[in-house]
């Protein structure tokens, strides 16, 4: 696999950059996880948008325009001759010193692109659902690190998983800074109730996900009301159906929170519904290369 470091190919051995690099030292720069789908890359306008909304929020320049880089990852996949897959998208402050200040970072910072295989989901998971906790890190306060901006900081999002697994779990609820559901820790969350959909709004401690607003954009189109509302734990108890999104997990049924049961304990309808109809759209829609 050949992995694109600032306009170069290399072998994944030699594939290297330098340990004053920022986005190592601090985690300061960007990045974005896209899937590929039969040689249609899913969504690339999207998170290629708010890769460089990311940058612009910490004042991070990309060396290349959006075209460019657009073109860089299709060139990417061509040279790893992919058809499915998943690409990670890393844009670093680039070499500096041992202080934070970025104005001491050289040149125009790394741009690093890497393709790989998906590792999906076990397919249990997607048969009859995940059973996930609510851990006690809560979101990083939008006021301090904006959960809007992908950073290279994931720290928090790692250590609520770190709870989530300890505790015997694969995913888990990460509450904003009011103790409301904000999100887990890679994914966006849903639930149903009375065959409306719920979704926390953007504004606290959530990502506005490319695939939360892919599943707004067919609720829509097939009918199904959607809300974005703060939502309480409670409320997740008590829904009738409760699932995630995300890029590497598609879509992802959730049938446990906290040792209660949701809904029938089965994936549901609405669920389902959605799931077969994200399938169809990223069978059809994307960057063809
Ligand atoms: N919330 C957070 C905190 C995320 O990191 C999502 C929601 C879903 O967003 P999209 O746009 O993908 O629908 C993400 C996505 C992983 C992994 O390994 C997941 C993400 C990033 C990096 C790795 O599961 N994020």
């Amino acid at each position: 696999m050949k992995v694109y470091i600032n306009g170069k190919l290399y072998e994944k051995e030699n594939a290297k950059i330098s340990v004053f690099d920022h986005g190592l030292l601090y985690g300061d720069g960007v990045f974005e996880g896209i899937r590929v789908y039969n040689h249609l890359v899913f969504k690339l306008k999207e998170h290629i948008e708010r890769l460089y909304e990311s940058a612009h929020s910490i004042t991070l320049n990309i060396a290349l325009n959006k075209a460019e880089l657009s073109k860089a990852v299709i060139a990417t996949l061509k040279a790893n001759n992919l058809s499915d897959g998943y690409i990670r998208l890393i844009a670093t402050r680039g070499e500096g010193d041992l202080g934070l200040d970025p104005r001491k970072c050289k040149g125009k910072g790394s741009v690093i692109i890497i393709t790989d295989k998906i590792t999906l989901y076990p397919e249990k998971f997607y048969k009859n659902g995940l059973e996930i906790i609510t851990v006690p890190t809560v979101r990083n306060l939008p006021e301090a690190l904006n959960p809007q901006i992908k950073s290279l900081n994931y720290l928090n999002n790692i250590l609520a998983k770190i709870e989530a697994v300890n505790a015997g779990f694969d995913e888990a609820i990460m509450l904003d800074s009011l103790g409301f559901v904000a999100e887990c820790t890679g994914d966006n969350i849903f639930i149903v109730k009375k065959n409306h959909l719920y979704t926390p709004p953007q504004c606290m401690g959530t990502l506005r996900g490319i695939t939360r607003d892919t599943v707004l954009e067919i609720a829509k189109r097939d009918k199904i009301t959607a809300h974005e509302h703060v939502i309480t734990r409670h409320e997740v108890y008590i829904s009738d159906e409760c699932f995630l999104t995300g890029t590497a997990a598609e879509i992802v049924p959730v049938v446990k929170v906290d040792g209660r049961t949701i809904g029938t304990g089965k994936p549901g309808p609405v669920t389902l519904h959605l799931m077969k109809k994200f399938k169809e759209l990223t069978k059809k829609e994307g960057v063809r290369y």
